[in-house]
């Protein structure tokens, strides 16, 4: 028995969807994400806090300088989430912030300069839910007319169920929108069998939760794996895992797959529903 409020989206038959995840403030290919697709869907992470790839880009190397970022990334690729943690405190205290009131506004201001150009740069329309490092207060504030947030809820088009449940999981990194296992359970009970289930996060299998290059696990969901054990949709699709070990894996019928990290690679994952739907 599902109790979920069932959206009905107004769209065209459903072909080819786009799905776009980790954007981490990646504007400019974002614009042109949607070209040629029937439907256009984003799974969270819009802004870039720390670029692994290039330190010197983000709100931590905008506040605190190049060097502290990467100082902060090596602690945290190390797994020393203490030290990183002290490290962030030393340099809010030679900025003279101390106040965390003041400290969250100062993070704020840079937040909403990005989330300021990632919703003008996100396709039109499009469904979205949150990944981990978002804050969804905010997106309320800065969404567009097309923009259609989802989080524990199921859009319908022509038949077609969609699921989606957003955010992460309680974790040592205490990112802005982590949520407690049984809360996010229920969210995923709540749906219903869908044919597509879309979240940040990946089941917990793991070659979908190593990171080759951070070395290490990311939290995976095992909430997702009973879930998908029991109503087995046609696909999962998630993000998340920035360089997985594996970008795809089955459960039962279940195809699950990673739409890969956008910032770096700059194109959506293309799923083609022409020979499952119709
Ligand atoms: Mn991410």
């Amino acid at each position: 028995m599902t109790h979920v409020k069932v959206i009905t989206w107004h769209c065209d038959l459903v072909v080819s969807i786009h799905v776009v995840s980790d954007v981490h403030g990646e504007a400019a290919a974002l614009e042109g994400a949607a070209v040629g697709s029937d439907l256009f869907v984003c799974l969270g992470d819009l802004i870039l806090y720390l670029d692994y790839e290039d330190p010197s880009h983000g709100i931590y190397a905008d506040l605190f300088g190049e060097e502290h970022a990467r100082a902060y990334i090596t602690a945290r690729t190390d797994g020393r989430f203490e030290d990183a943690r002290e490290l962030s405190a030393a340099a809010w205290a030679r900025l003279g912030i101390i106040a965390p009131h003041d400290r969250r506004s100062a993070m704020e201001g840079l937040i909403r300069k990005q989330y300021d150009a990632m919703f003008s740069a996100m396709p039109q329309p499009a469904l979205m839910t949150y990944g981990n490092v978002d804050l969804p207060a905010l997106w309320d504030e800065y969404r567009q007319p097309g923009h259609r947030l989802i989080d524990g809820e199921v859009v319908e088009i022509d038949g077609l169920r969609m699921g989606f449940v957003g955010g992460g999981l309680v974790s040592p990194m205490r990112t802005p929108y982590e949520i407690e296992p049984d809360v996010y359970a229920a969210k995923l009970e709540q749906l219903g069998p869908v044919d597509v289930l879309f979240t940040h996060i990946p089941p917990q299998i793991p070659e979908l939760t190593y990171d080759v290059v951070a070395r290490r696990f990311e939290f995976g969901c095992s909430a997702i794996n009973s879930y998908i054990e029991r109503t087995q949709p046609r696909f999962h699709l998630f993000g998340h895992v920035h360089q997985p070990l594996h970008r795809r894996a089955r459960i039962g019928r279940t195809e699950c797959i990673n739409v890969g990290h956008f910032n770096a690679q700059k194109v959506p994952y293309v799923l083609n529903l022409d020979v499952q739907h119709g």
